[in-house]
């Protein structure tokens, strides 16, 4: 099939408006969030229903077109996005136009969304709904990720300690597999054992496996009395000992996040927001506490109050507006960064208890492998997850991404806690992915695309 065709056939299932392939109107979705990471495409394509999908998916095939399923394109370990040189053509497939909500089923908890709706969208129609329900999973890029990109990278973000990452959340998925074919669980069943979990697999295979096209999520409680307190602290050991006393006597707690000194003073510079404490802390925790009534303000102030922490060195609010001022301190870290240069981003996990050494090494890890460059740390210090940003090694040079992933594995952790692999960590995966879990890996993608025409070169290293 010649490409003409290929146009032909694309513009015969979507209309021509969806099928762009002026390269000046390609280019914006061939190169990701972060910079570091493009390529190039003969097209994208953007289908309205899975039905399009499905019809898309098979003209793509026949042509022999690679396929990159792309929702926000907000990932940040280059999935989204085409790779540089790829050996064989390439057509972004766009999800955002698959974009319905369906009404809120109050009984069972749960709602049927378009892979292309945004976590934003969502929680306006849950506020709107007027259900007394909300969606669990939470993070900063909610005005642009979709719940399909969400659900292909098992995404994970602010509540995670509560109530787990995004593959907690999907009841049931719709996906179109490599072939064409339709696999549905939309029936919203909590208890159905029939077989092998497929919706399970698509979690977290970052469109290496199927498109995501419809999710039933779960939804929980809305939970409006909320506290949330930014605490100055001396170093990682003292947030990871607090947040363990709160997990265990502070039931209502959702987040709990980390910030330092340096990377918080940059967020205030870019930002032009005050220090947020009279003085400055080496360590920031950012926790948040959520019910249904004021109690766990109560019950966080009188914690705090337990503690015996340092007068001057906790600022609380209890108020939308001074709630969102707190979180810009930790959500605002990724633009900040992004304005300093492209970013050597690495999203790595290791056991709580074992976080406060393995910040220390990788910090001397950083100084040793990238001297000279600006390192950026934060994280969701609750699930011992770190963001390792280091900015000043060239977009290629992969030396430090090499030695941090190297340590992370050393320290029994895991090279990507919550963004994927990628483009970005194929060539790591085997720190921590034996060769078994390698092949059954490799089994599973051959036998679901034999043409290995879905995001190739995404998730798996080369066989
Ligand atoms: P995309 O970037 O478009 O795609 C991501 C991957 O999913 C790609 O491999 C793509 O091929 C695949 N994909 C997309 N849609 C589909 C589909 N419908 N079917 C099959 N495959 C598909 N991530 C976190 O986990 N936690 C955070 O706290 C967090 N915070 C962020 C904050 C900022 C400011 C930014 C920019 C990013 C953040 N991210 C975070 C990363 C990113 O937002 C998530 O990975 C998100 O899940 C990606 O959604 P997306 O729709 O943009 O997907
Ligand atoms: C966050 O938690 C996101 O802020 C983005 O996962 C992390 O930009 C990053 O490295
Ligand atoms: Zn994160």
């Amino acid at each position: 099939v010649t490409r003409s065709k290929l146009v032909k056939d694309l513009i015969e299932i979507v209309g021509q408006a969806n099928v762009l392939t002026d390269p000046e109107l390609v280019r914006p979705y061939a190169i990701d969030w972060t910079k570091r990471w493009s390529g190039s495409a003969e097209l994208v394509v953007r289908p309205a229903s899975t039905d399009q999908t499905a019809e898309v998916v098979l003209a793509c095939g026949e042509a022999g077109v690679a396929m990159i399923p792309q929702g926000g394109n907000t990932g940040l370990v280059g999935g989204s996005v085409p790779p540089n040189g790829g050996e064989v053509p390439n057509a972004i497939i766009s999800l955002t136009r698959l974009n319905s909500l369906e009404q809120v089923d109050q009984v069972d908890r749960q709602l049927t969304v378009g892979a292309g709706v945004t976590l934003e969208a969502l929680q306006d129609h849950l506020t709107q709904s007027g259900t007394g329900l909300a969606f669990a999973v939470d993070l900063a890029a909610r005005g642009t990720a979709t719940l399909g990109g969400m659900l292909a990278t098992n995404a994970g973000g602010h509540h995670v300690i509560r109530y787990g990452s995004m593959r907690n959340q999907a009841v049931g998925v719709e996906a179109i597999l490599p072939n064409g074919k339709e696999i549905s669980r939309l029936e919203g069943l909590l208890k159905d054992n029939a077989g092998y979990d497929l919706p399970g697999l698509l979690a977290g295979s970052e469109g290496t496996l199927g498109i995501v096209t419809r999710i039933r999520l779960r939804l929980v409680p809305r939970l409006d009395a909320r506290v949330t307190a930014l605490i100055g602290v001396d170093a990682t050991a003292t947030c990871v000992s607090l947040v363990a006393r709160m997990r265990q006597e502070l039931p209502s707690l959702e987040a709990a996040e980390i910030v330092y000194e340096d990377g918080l003073n940059l967020v205030c510079m870019h930002t032009g927001l005050p220090l947020p404490l009279p003085r400055s802390w080496p360590t920031y925790l950012l926790i948040e506490c959520a019910g249904i009534d004021g109690r766990e303000a109560g019950q966080l102030l009188e914690f705090l109050e337990s503690v015996g922490l340092p007068d001057g060195s906790t600022a609380v609010a209890m108020e939308g507006p001074g709630r969102q001022r707190l979180w810009a301190y930790r959500e605002r870290h990724t633009e900040t960064v992004n304005r300093l240069g492209v970013a050597h981003k690495l999203d790595v996990s290791v056991r709580p208890s074992l976080l406060a050494e393995f910040e220390a090494q990788l910090r001397e890890v950083v100084r040793v492998h990238a001297p000279g460059s600006t390192l950026v740390l934060w994280g969701h210090v609750g699930d011992g997850n770190m963001h390792v940003n280091v900015v000043g090694p060239g977009p290629g040079d992969d030396t430090v991404d090499d030695a941090v992933l190297r340590l992370t594995a050393r320290m029994g952790g895991s090279i990507s806690a919550e963004h994927g692999i990628g483009r970005a960590k194929t060539r790591w995966l085997h720190l921590v992915r034996s060769e078994s879990d390698i092949d059954v890996m490799w089994a599973l993608k051959r036998a679901l695309d034999p043409a290995g025409l879905l995001n190739p070169g995404v998730v798996l290293p080369p066989a």
